[in-house]
């Protein structure tokens, strides 16, 4: 009986001793930084709304990583790009005059153009084509700001 108690002791206390090893490499994990294709299976497109997709995925985190699949140009899709707007009021006004270009048309086949959130900022992501109107009429735009990674499991 003595012996039966202290074995049951001896399990309990490895299973504590487990559950700290297991804390403390959770702890000690350096990265956890997640992977998202933008749109999930719709992708990145015409008339998606992103600015929803963003509430249902958010929140981001740095080093999480925004993954922008399209088809290259060809005769039946629209062509697509990813570009950065520098402000707010451009974002809003899909003005694309002081835009920065983050993926081309043909960057997107394949396994998709990859950007990672490294700084927390807002990001205001849009598609350039046909001189904005994607941004306007095609609801291609959305904005990030990615949280302190420190903060994930807030
Ligand atoms: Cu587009």
């Amino acid at each position: 009986m003595e012996a039966r108690r202290s074995s049951a002791a001896l399990v309990s206390v490895a299973a504590a001793a487990a559950a700290v090893a297991l804390l403390l490499v959770l702890a000690a994990e350096p990265s956890r930084a997640e992977r998202f294709v933008v749109g999930d299976a719709a992708r990145w497109t015409w008339g998606y709304n992103y600015t929803d997709w963003v509430i249902r995925k958010g929140p981001f985190f740095q080093n999480d990583t925004l993954v922008f699949m399209y088809d290259p140009p060809n005769a039946t899709v629209h062509a697509h790009s990813v570009y950065l707007m520098r402000t707010a009021a451009d974002y809003q006004s899909c003005n694309l005059k002081a835009a920065k270009l983050v993926a081309s048309v043909t960057q997107g086949a394949g396994s998709g153009f990859e950007f990672v959130l490294r700084k927390r900022k807002q990001h205001y992501f849009v598609c350039g084509e046909r001189g904005g109107i994607h941004c306007t009429m095609g609801q291609m735009k959305f904005v990030v700001k990615p949280k302190s990674s420190a903060c994930r499991d807030d």
